[in-house]
């Protein structure tokens, strides 16, 4: 069958500037928590590696636009880092940073690939995270600082803009389950976290709107459908709301209808965790919603009712509204530990289009980590990544699916175009459609698979 997207669907990969840039003496920038934390615990990072290992987008730009040419790409998002722009968090502009990012996008804009732009990427300077961080009101306004300047700086060139990526991973890594800098555990501060992401992101859109630059703004979100273990049991069913409600409705209620879950909100009121809200701030947020919405597709979440008695922490968890349950038979991605369920991408389409007033959306990342890649090498030094290839397939058949059904989807980003830097996993597994050899200058080499997407973007589709 052929499966074939709308007119001007954009093609291309998701990265993130401190997943590719890497760090350079001289060039001003300031620490960001990772930074920082991996000078503190480097024992936390996959084989010790940290954020100043990575694929080296800084000084190879150049050639990696000109790969994502090679490679099909109509569109890049990549995002800028608040502590290269603004070392100190708020205050004096880099201006070699302002270099950088002009050129980049530039570039890109040249080579006719269109940059998506991402404000924040789990990647709080360090100097904010001192005063709080998101914990903190006063990082809400020096975010929105730095996204006027953002917008400022580069809004003549960039249209499509997003306030956050996956906003809810800080509040889950660094409040609740510790992969995440400050990796503390207190349900209170995770709410307030939250709370003030929501904030910043809607006086962004705010500051953006105003400015009437003539683009898009919006926000990128990792939705995790949340199927219960029997549908036909209200236990689970109930369990498998209050997951949704903690990990999707929260930010996406937000971002899309201006308003928080009523479910979500009793929830965090019977265990005493509603945030401090300033008078304004809901107005704010219900008058500041999204143009368009980001998909991140990974993984679901199968629920099932409370049956464990272990707590996870002694204060209050998301945890003690559900357990997770591990379905039997259900397919995995053995190296990253996640489900793979390509229908899931469906029914997140499904659910905006009925619930979200089929809000204007992209897949913003989707992609498959492997472990070991360079296994998968033939004798012409190319990795054949065959399983990547049906991977992305079989999820563009849901989101051709939708799109049959009226679902508004624009584009499809893949995670990601060079193999790169992931947090705590560093290096463990790879994502790309171009290798990176850290061993060799860097070396890239196209996989089997850039190729592959290469004729899906000139085809705007494939057959299968
Ligand atoms: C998303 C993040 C990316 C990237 C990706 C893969 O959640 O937005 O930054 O890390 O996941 O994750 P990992 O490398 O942890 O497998």
């Amino acid at each position: 069958m052929q499966y074939t997207f709308p007119e001007n669907f954009w093609w291309g990969t998701a990265a993130s500037g401190p997943q590719t840039e890497g760090v350079f003496e001289g060039d001003n920038k300031g620490d960001s928590i990772w930074d920082y934390w991996y000078k503190e615990s480097p024992e936390l990072f996959f084989n010790q590696v940290g954020p100043e290992k990575t694929s080296v987008f800084y000084e190879k730009f150049q050639e990696d636009i000109q790969l994502m040419k090679e490679t099909g790409h109509t569109t890049f998002r990549t995002s800028i880092q608040w502590s290269r722009l603004i070392p100190n968090g708020t205050g004096e502009v880099n201006q070699t940073a302002v270099n950088f990012y002009n050129e980049v996008i530039d570039e890109l804009i040249a080579n006719d690939i269109e940059p998506f732009i991402n404000l924040y990427h789990f990647d709080m300077p360090m100097k904010m995270q001192e005063k709080g961080g998101w914990e903190s009101r006063e990082t809400v306004e020096a975010y929105v600082a730095f996204a006027k300047v953002c917008f400022e700086l580069f809004g003549d060139r960039v249209k499509k803009w997003f306030t956050h990526n996956e906003p809810i991973v800080p509040v889950e890594g660094g409040y609740l389950y510790q992969f995440h800098y400050p990796a503390i555990v207190d349900m209170k501060k995770a709410v307030q976290v939250a709370f003030h992401e929501i904030l910043a992101s809607a006086k962004a859109i705010n500051v953006y709107h105003e400015m009437n630059l003539g683009g898009e703004i919006g926000i990128i979100l990792n939705l995790t459908p949340s199927y219960p273990r029997d549908e036909n049991n209200p236990e689970d069913v109930k369990a498998a709301k209050a997951a949704d409600a903690f990990f999707n409705r929260s930010f996406l209620d937000t971002a899309v209808k201006g308003e928080f879950p009523s479910d979500l909100v009793e929830i965090l009121s019977e265990i005493d965790v509603l945030p401090i809200i300033e008078e304004g701030d809901l107005e704010t947020i219900k008058e500041n919603t999204v143009d368009l919405l980001g998909v991140n597709y990974y993984q679901p979440r199968r629920i099932k009712a409370k049956e464990s008695t272990t707590k996870l922490a002694e204060g209050p968890m998301p945890d003690d509204f559900f357990d997770n349950y591990e379905m039997p038979g259900r397919k995995m991605n053995p190296y990253r530990g996640w489900e793979i369920y390509e229908k899931g991408v469906y029914d997140i389409l499904k659910n905006l289009r009925e619930n979200y007033g089929n809000i204007k959306c992209y897949i913003s990342e989707n992609g498959m980590g492997v472990e070991g890649e360079e296994r998968y090498v033939n004798d012409q030094g190319i990795i054949e990544d065959d399983y990547r290839i049906e991977f992305v397939q079989d999820h563009l058949k849901y989101v051709h699916q939708a799109i049959q059904e009226g679902s508004n989807v624009r584009g499809y980003h893949m995670w990601t175009c060079m193999d790169n830097w992931s947090w705590t996993n560093a290096y463990k597994n790879r994502y790309g459609l171009i290798a990176v050899d850290l061993d060799n200058n860097h070396k890239r080499t196209i996989k089997k698979s850039g190729r592959w997407f290469n004729e899906l973007a000139k085809n705007n589709g494939f057959e299968a």
